[in-house]
């Protein structure tokens, strides 16, 4: 008998070929794509007001290689780009609806007045196709804040229409005020529509890694944009809940694993304590890995001594 008539046999065969696959997925990280979301958006000043363009239109957009789908997006990237401003400043938002549907924008977790909450056609007159409205306020608190859809919801914000609104800088608690912050990265999630199970726009092996040296440390603000809850957990190292929904924790919660619902926003800071490749992931796990290795919510911290 060969060895592949064994039962032992046949199952070294059926691992092998499942290994050689998952192998496949992570050489191929971090996969190439077109397209990069969650770009800074400069704005231009017009007597002292911080002015961004939005224009929200069909595109393709591909989540990962060789997979391309018909998104709805901000400025044609998917999250929409990233909007910053200062406590105080005024800001000017001007959108530019190019889809076949009418459209608004609500600013998620941002004190605005009510006329500027973007929820037609309660607070203004839906945005018509070809149709442009411009919303105006002045940052009066610091946000982790996300724009959106408010309009036909389910389908616009699942497909692309999403992305990052933050005022001011995040303070660090007296506890952790010796880290040294490197970096603040923005992971918006999403589960649903045509964009699918993915981290920023991208799903597994085109999801970004990231990188820290051993003592650095990073702030993550993860924004939920899907339909669903998602446990993220980094297997290393250990992170401190540090503000929900933009407001500072009294206390910081430490954990490895943090349930962001939908419409959920939390800060987390993480410090690099071991070196290597740390796999980061949503721990539902039909959502990161099955048979075919992993895919959807996955990417990597790169710890460097
Ligand atoms: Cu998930």
């Amino acid at each position: 008998m060969g060895a592949h008539d064994t039962v032992a046999g046949s199952a070294a065969a059926a691992a092998d070929a499942m290994d050689a696959m998952h192998e496949k997925g992570i050489k191929a990280f971090p996969a190439k794509t077109e397209g990069k979301g969650g770009q800074l958006l400069e704005p231009r000043i017009e007597n002292g007001v911080k002015v961004f363009e939005l224009t929200a239109r069909p595109m393709m957009w591909e989540t990962e290689p060789e997979k391309e789908v018909s998104a709805w997006a901000y400025n044609d990237q998917v999250p929409g780009p990233q909007i910053r401003v200062t406590e105080g400043e005024r800001v000017r938002i001007v959108l530019k609806n190019e889809l076949p549907e009418s459209t608004s924008l609500h600013f998620h977790g941002v004190r605005v007045p009510n006329s500027m909450d973007g929820v037609d056609p309660y607070t203004q007159d839906p945005i018509k196709p070809g149709e442009s409205f411009t919303y105006e306020f002045t940052a009066l608190e610091p946000a982790v804040g996300m724009y959106h859809s408010h309009h036909d919801a389910q389908v616009q914000v699942p497909n692309g229409m999403a992305g990052a609104f933050l005022i001011g800088d995040m303070p660090l608690p007296a506890s952790l005020a010796d880290a040294t912050v490197v970096q603040t990265v923005n992971m918006v999630l999403n589960d649903a529509g045509t964009i699918g199970l993915s981290l920023n726009g991208k799903s597994f092996p085109a999801t970004e890694p990231y990188k820290l040296k051993v003592g650095q440390s990073m702030i993550v603000n993860y924004f939920n944009e899907g339909l669903l809850t998602h446990p993220m957990h980094l297997h290393q190292p250990k992170g401190y809940l540090i503000a929900k929904d933009g407001v500072p924790l009294a206390t910081p919660e430490p954990g490895d694993t943090f349930v962001v619902a939908p419409g959920e926003r939390l800060t987390v800071l993480y410090t690099a304590t071991d070196p290597g490749v740390w796999a980061w992931h949503c721990h539902i796990l039909n959502h990161a890995e099955g048979p075919q290795g992993m895919f959807g919510m996955v990417t990597a911290l790169i710890v460097e001594p």
